[in-house]
């Protein structure tokens, strides 16, 4: 049976210019010149030959109450690919990196900071968000910036249900997430690559939008470490560095919060990070995207065109009305 082929480029070659330019500089530092960077490069394209990871479902099996396809019975990445070609830049910049390297994470317990301007704000277990909530499966499509997507089954709950609890106030206009810093259990963190933890923001409306999930689990089971365990974002008509991994902490503030990415390159990645194909990258194009599913051959090799808001633009599009979308991308 033919896999669907993930990379289509080398990857450093469709890593972010900041970041492979840290990479070289790092490289540098440690003695290991432009050979090593070749190789890395090489490797990396080379990577999509070896066999297919092992689609070796968790124990844990979720109990959802509803399911909705909201990716339009859109062919669902596999679960091997899922699970094995990843961004989670705390485990490695690769895309293998997530998968090999975040075995020693420990995502229980948990618990989360709710804070910023709500009346009700502290510390709470994994348990108290999860408790009452029926969690629902969603499929959706996910774009991600570097112009590869996937269709996956998550299982979670609209963030507006959780958020509600602690009654935002009035002044509270956006949502600013952070990702755990544990440089015991991630050693993507030993390197100065992002301005750690991660962190990212959503304007209120936006965290409200029912479409707009809190992901315990995807497959019907709970989350592999890699794709952000035990608890992540999932915005689906946003590029995927929305969906911030591993939340430990969700403050209501009155200001844009600064975000990783935008802060690394505010050029390349902006606040809002609509899917809009008719806003290219600085360094390439946003009007196609490689999907990863499906496994008929495809002499175009599964591109598709990209669809303004990732396809959820009547869902979604009048969050934006009035806004210069050029501008604010
Ligand atoms: N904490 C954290 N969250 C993160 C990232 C990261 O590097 N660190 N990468 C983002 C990017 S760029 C993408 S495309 C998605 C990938 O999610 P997946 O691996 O579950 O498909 O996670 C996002 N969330
Ligand atoms: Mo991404």
């Amino acid at each position: 049976m033919r896999r669907d082929q993930p990379t289509h480029l080398p990857q450093s070659c469709i890593t972010p210019e900041p970041v492979y330019r840290r990479r070289r500089e790092l490289l540098q530092l440690l003695g290991l010149g432009a050979a090593a960077l070749a190789a890395g490069c090489g490797s990396e394209a080379a990577a999509p030959q070896a066999a297919a990871p092992e689609a070796k479902l968790p124990d844990k099996s979720l109990a959802v109450a509803s399911h909705v396809d909201d990716a339009n019975g859109e062919a669902q990445t596999t679960y091997a690919d899922a699970t094995h070609y990843n961004n989670f830049y705390e485990f490695g910049t690769n895309k293998s990196d997530p998968a090999a390297h975040s075995a020693r994470f420990v995502a229980h317990p948990w618990s989360v900071e709710i804070a910023g301007l709500a009346e009700k704000t502290g510390r709470f277990t994994l348990e108290d968000i999860l408790k009452g909530q029926a969690l629902e499966e969603r499929v959706y499509r996910m774009r991600c910036v570097e112009a590869w997507s996937m269709v996956i089954p998550w299982a979670g709950f609209p963030l507006a249900d959780l958020l509600k609890r602690f009654k935002p106030l009035a002044s509270a206009k956006y949502v600013a997430f952070t990702t755990v810093e544990r440089p015991a259990q991630m050693p993507g963190l030993a390197y100065p690559i992002l301005d750690w933890p991660y962190r990212e923001g959503l304007r209120i409306d936006e965290a409200m939008h029912s479409l707009t999930l809190l992901a315990v689990g995807m497959y019907g089971r709970e989350l592999p470490n890699q794709n952000g365990a035990p608890l992540r974002l999932v915005v689906p008509w946003k590029y995927g560095f929305k969906g911030i991994k591993s939340i430990v902490k969700i403050e209501f503030v009155e200001r844009q919060p600064r975000t990783t990415w935008n802060l690394m390159a505010a050029d390349e990645y902006g606040f809002y990070a609509n899917v809009n194909p008719a806003v290219d990258h600085p360094r390439w194009s946003q009007k196609t995207e490689r999907r990863i599913a499906g496994t008929g051959f495809n002499l175009f090799g599964n591109r598709i065109e990209t669809l303004p808001f990732n396809g959820y633009a009547e869902q979604v599009a009048h969050l934006y009305a009035g806004m210069d979308l050029r501008k604010n991308f």
